[in-house]
């Protein structure tokens, strides 16, 4: 694949884990400072090289093969933002955000993302309700397709498949709650490149992976996309499972979509030297509904609540994350930092990480040493 026409990224706080294709992740103490993560300090994952359209001649198709009511159509730009336009706050995570802390069990195959691969912003565009009704798709519960799925492909030279591709429950599409977006805006300007630029899709709530950018195709069909990162990757393996038994597991194990329950310790960093107190601990966390925030100042042994901070409209558009914050008037000097969120169904953050091949999904207790010094 040919790079040369990449964008020049400047920002000093992106670490660069992989040049081509360009994968970089914010530090964590950049990624706190804010409640809207800058589009600079977003991070950024790509499977190839950046795409460079012209949005005066791009277009967006939708297609129903299978489905004799709908003639395929092409919306081009000034058609898709002549729909009403939504703007919603969203943190997008990929699904591989702190594989570290898994390759640190046995080899995991992926980019070695530390917990930066999370961002926070504003998206605006059409829903995709919107476009998909006036395409002629009839609603999810619809005999006509119930079950079915909505399957984004992209422009652009890509790794493991002919070009990038994933699929979203027709449900999840349709539905006026879940505020999935044909979004060509970010943070209040239009997209650059590296996250999509002219247009791209936002799924709120579910792994970054199928949040197409560079959007070109959108199928409504009967089964998931067939795309590599639908049906061989993104899964979670069973833990014994390595490459030569990869083919065998892919079919077995379902496509992940919802993110389970995070949170991370983003300052003090790990080995920081902190002074003995008072000190303030700030991180991050997501998850569908509201919840409660424990942080350990003694390896988990006892907890404290941290203070929340979010901009989430109501419980049911909660896409937003939620910065917390606790202050701490001592540490010891054998401190370690834990801590853990909690949904509101009680659901919470497993004590030690479950390793599985992809290095997918580690949301294990954030746990960090720092070195207190007088
Ligand atoms: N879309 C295309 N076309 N190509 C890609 O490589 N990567 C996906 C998704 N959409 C990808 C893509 C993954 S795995 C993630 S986590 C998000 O984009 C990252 O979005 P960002 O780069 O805007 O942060
Ligand atoms: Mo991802």
């Amino acid at each position: 694949f040919d790079y040369s026409n990449d964008p020049v990224r400047p920002s000093p706080h992106l670490l660069v884990r992989k040049d081509e294709p360009f994968n970089a992740e914010p530090t964590l103490s950049a990624l706190v400072r804010r409640y809207i993560t800058p589009v600079p300090e977003f991070f950024k994952r790509n499977h190839g090289p950046i795409p460079d359209l012209d949005a005066s001649k791009h277009t967006v198709s939708v297609e129903a093969p299978e489905l004799p009511s709908i003639t395929s159509r092409r919306f081009n730009m000034s058609e898709l933002r002549q729909f009403p336009k939504r703007e919603i706050i969203a943190a997008i995570q990929c699904a591989g955000n702190r594989r570290d802390g898994l390759n640190k069990l046995a080899k995991v195959k992926g980019v070695i993302w530390a917990a930066g691969t999370i961002g926070n912003a504003t998206w605006a565009g059409a829903t995709m309700r919107d476009v998909l009704l006036a395409a002629g798709v009839p609603e999810y519960d619809d005999p006509a397709v119930r079950g079915w799925h909505v399957s984004f492909e992209a422009i652009g030279e890509c790794e493991e498949d002919r070009v990038y591709g994933s699929s979203i429950p027709l449900w999840m599409a349709m539905s006026p709650n879940r505020d999935v977006l044909l979004a060509y805006e970010m943070n209040g300007a239009t997209l650059t490149r590296d996250h999509g630029y002219p247009i791209r899709v936002i799924v709120p709530g579910v792994i970054g992976a199928r949040s197409v950018k560079w959007l070109d195709r959108i199928t409504i069909q009967p089964a998931e996309s067939n795309s590599f990162f639908q049906q061989r990757d993104y899964k979670i393996l069973p833990p014994h499972v390595r490459e030569n038994e990869l083919a065998e597991w892919w079919p077995r194990l379902v496509a992940l979509q919802e993110l389970n329950v995070q949170s991370v310790i983003c300052e003090p960093t790990e080995d920081q030297s902190v002074n003995g107190g008072p000190l303030t601990i700030r991180g991050y966390a997501i998850s569908g509904a509201y919840w409660r925030m424990h942080v350990s100042v003694d390896g988990g042994r006892t907890w404290k609540m941290a203070e929340l901070y979010n901009t989430s409209p109501s419980p049911e558009r909660h896409w937003g994350w939620t910065l917390w914050a606790l202050r701490v008037p001592k540490l010891s000097i054998d401190a370690e930092l834990v801590c853990r969120a909690w949904d509101a169904a009680g659901n919470t953050q497993p004590e030690l990480p479950v390793y599985n091949y992809r290095g997918v999904m580690n949301n294990a207790q954030h746990r960090i040493r720092v070195l207190p010094s007088s």
